[in-house]
């Protein structure tokens, strides 16, 4: 075994950082509070009128607004007897499509039904 030289222990130097130093560890970063709004939503209703039959609208809640047989008679009711009910609630692009939807298909069936989208709030 090797025998350590003995003597006076050399004083030990501890390196500086310079505070702007980048050392590639962990930085923390101030988070910057990014606000961001909810989108806009549309409700998208069915109108009354005198002619199209009850039961054609009643299928139109179900196939396009994914309503049960008795939720959507209850809307079709509503809508008979206040003029107006809302189908359901969704996004710009989302509500626009179903009001297009339900347009063409009431046109191809001969029928007067109106559906409109209205921003909420
Ligand atoms: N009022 C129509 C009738 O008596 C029924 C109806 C209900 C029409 C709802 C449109 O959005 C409507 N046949």
């Amino acid at each position: 075994m090797a025998t350590e030289p003995k003597g006076p222990t050399p004083p030990v130097t501890i390196p500086q950082r310079r505070p702007d130093y980048d050392d590639g560890g962990t930085a923390v970063l101030e988070r910057k509070t990014l606000k961001t709004e909810p989108p806009q939503m549309y409700q998208v209703v069915l109108l009354n009128d005198d002619y199209t039959p009850m039961e054609f609208v009643v299928l139109i809640l179900q196939e396009f607004f994914s309503k049960d047989r008795e939720t959507a008679t209850q809307i079709m009711l509503k809508i008979h007897l206040d003029g107006k009910g809302v189908c359901g609630v969704y996004s710009k692009d989302i509500a626009a499509t179903k009001v297009d939807q339900v347009t063409e298909m009431s046109l191809k069936n001969g029928h007067p039904l109106q559906c409109l989208s209205e921003p909420l709030e």
